[in-house]
């Protein structure tokens, strides 16, 4: 999607501190970190929600999802653990609507999230 803030992420027409990417993904650090370690991991493919995920996308989650605890690796955090969140929709606090997965860590992390 042209305007997509995360498209245009992903296309290196907005600046960001990537830390990985692919032909799959991007991973950059978040604008506002809530955490220490705090980074998005988006699929190229524009998907706006989780809950626009088909079927035909199960191959490059699953790919997406080899990656992360790699990423995880690569920034220090995954002896130590880590939280991977999606917000989907506003009410659960999506705000950007490009499929993104928050990896959080570098601190302890409370629960139930709020
Ligand atoms: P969510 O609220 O779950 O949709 O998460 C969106 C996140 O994206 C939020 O933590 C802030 C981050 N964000 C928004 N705009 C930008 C941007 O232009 N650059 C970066 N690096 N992060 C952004």
């Amino acid at each position: 999607m042209t305007d997509c803030i995360f498209c245009r992420i992903a296309r290196g027409e907005i600046p960001a501190k990537i830390v990985a990417q692919d032909d799959d993904l991007v991973a950059f650090h978040d604008l506002g970190p809530q955490a220490p370690v705090h980074v998005l991991v988006i699929p190229r493919k524009h998907i706006p929600t989780a809950n626009d995920i088909g079927q035909e996308d199960g191959a490059l989650l699953g790919r997406i999802w080899t990656r992360i605890p790699a990423i995880a690796a690569e920034l220090g955090i995954a002896s130590v653990g880590y939280r991977v969140v999606n917000n989907c929709l506003a009410p659960a606090g999506q705000s950007v609507f490009h499929l993104h997965f928050h990896l959080l860590g570098g601190r302890v992390m409370g629960w139930p999230p709020g």
